[in-house]
């Protein structure tokens, strides 16, 4: 009897490596394409511009192939337990990178019921490079980016954003991979942040940064990455402004701005009531969630309503009380923010707030109450987890010490532990981006 042979693939685009390596498994057996699912894409921030039916049916048709299964994870647990082929193929690439504990994993798997790894060596094609790079350009235009958060919010784990402010933290948010226990870890998509984007230009957080002015920081971003963003759009300022800035936002590929129920001078929220801040009516607020819905235009954009009552020390029965009628008012999701250094009243109030309402995405910002892990929030509803602030936290006291240190010394010898090598900045920056 002919062995069975399996390979996974995405077949987003389908080039001349696929054909060779399914050629190469054809002589080995039969043949068993394992082509990932739109969920398992997603999940790995890929995001195929053909649907699964259709990938699956291209692949379908190339000599060779004598059946295509959907694969749910990268490492293909499922699939291989229950298909048990005699052998796995896959290009011996993946030895080292991000790709080597999917690789262990596999081999992992095979050992449980003794089927073997059978790797071609990779032989690189630089044509293929120019395929891929393609397709990532194609998921910075704003069409493509703007509907993958909504997407992303299919997914099992809550949505995992980073703050950015600029076209290197963009980067950073972009590229950034680790290997953790459910496979490859990175983040979903971008948070510009009204504080980090302020603090960065050296201005207070207080809407003074105005909006020209956060559109060429979203633009900046833009400019070099792909992945979805989430505008920080403070109070939403007058509900006439509103409506045109939702326009703008939506236009270029932003996914979500979140709007705060805030009246006044605006004061960073970390502040609490101390700031002198007041809350807006819940009339007033619902008109600028209407009026904001009124301008958009498509069914990806989504406007997301802040809630501040734990902030201003209101309570939860008020912050409930607001989540009902900004959802009523058309609000695409919510956020809560607290400053406590507990989770308990955001946990109080998501769980609260799932009982009456299990759709509307949740969104939250453990800044002060850091302890809690994604799995943790998320197992209380929260559907969106935002790391709001912490790269410009980061680099601020290493570029202080720096200068402190350059200041102590009369020169720079010091600081060279402390500082990138100028080779490694200099190869930082790919000469064509994306
Ligand atoms: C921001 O990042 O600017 C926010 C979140 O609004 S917070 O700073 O926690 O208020
Ligand atoms: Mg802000």
């Amino acid at each position: 009897m002919a062995k069975t042979v399996f390979l996974s693939i995405n077949a987003d685009v389908i080039h001349s490596g696929h054909i060779r390596i399914i050629q190469r498994a054809a002589e080995l057996g039969d043949v068993i394409v394992g082509v990932l699912s739109d969920e398992a894409e997603n999940e790995f921030n890929d995001y195929p511009s053909v649907s699964y039916e259709d990938r699956a049916s291209i692949v379908r048709s190339i000599k060779g192939v004598v059946e295509v299964i959907p694969v749910s994870t990268m490492d293909c647990r499922e699939e291989l337990l229950s298909l048990r082929p005699d052998i796995v193929v896959h290009g011996d690439n993946w030895k080292s990178g991000v790709f080597a504990p999917v690789r262990r994993k596999v081999i992992e798997t095979l050992s449980m019921y003794g089927g073997r790894l059978v790797e071609f060596p990779y032989s690189h094609n630089s044509c293929l490079d120019e395929i891929e790079n393609a397709s990532r350009r194609e998921l910075a235009m704003p069409e493509r980016r703007r509907p993958r958060l909504k997407q992303l919010l299919g997914m099992r784990r809550p949505v995992r954003v980073m703050e950015a402010h600029n076209g290197l933290t963009g980067l950073i948010v972009e590229s950034t991979q680790v290997e953790g226990p459910d496979g490859i870890r990175q983040f979903d998509a971008m948070w510009i942040s009204s504080l980090t984007d302020s603090t960065a230009k050296g201005k207070p957080d207080t809407e003074l940064v105005d909006t020209t002015s956060r559109i060429n920081t979203i633009e900046q971003i833009m400019e070099v990455t792909t992945k979805p963003i989430i505008l920080d759009g403070d109070s939403g300022g007058l509900i006439e402004h509103f409506q045109f800035f939702v326009s703008t936002l939506e236009r270029i590929g932003v996914s979500a701005v979140i709007i705060e129920d805030k009246v006044g001078l605006k004061r960073n929220s970390l502040f609490g009531a101390s700031g002198g801040q007041g809350q807006d009516t819940i009339e007033h607020f619902c008109a600028k969630i209407r009026a904001g819905k009124n301008s958009v235009r498509t069914p990806d954009f989504m406007i997301i309503a802040r809630i501040e009552s734990l902030i201003l020390e209101k309570g939860v029965d008020d912050a409930l009380d607001r989540a009902r009628a900004y959802v009523a008012a058309g609000a695409d999701g919510i956020m809560i923010h607290s400053k406590s250094k507990t989770p308990d009243e955001v946990y109080e109030f998501c769980d609260r707030f799932r009982s009456e309402d299990s759709s509307t995405p949740l969104v939250v910002v453990p800044t002060s109450y850091n302890t809690e892990t994604e799995e943790q929030l998320g197992s209380h509803g929260a559907n969106i987890v935002i790391y709001a602030n912490h790269l410009i936290r980061a680099a601020f006291p290493a570029m202080e010490k720096v200068a402190r240190t350059i200041l102590r010394n009369g020169r720079s010898k010091e600081v060279d532990d402390l500082c990138m090598p100028i080779k490694e900045v200099i190869t930082l920056i790919p000469a064509s981006n994306q």
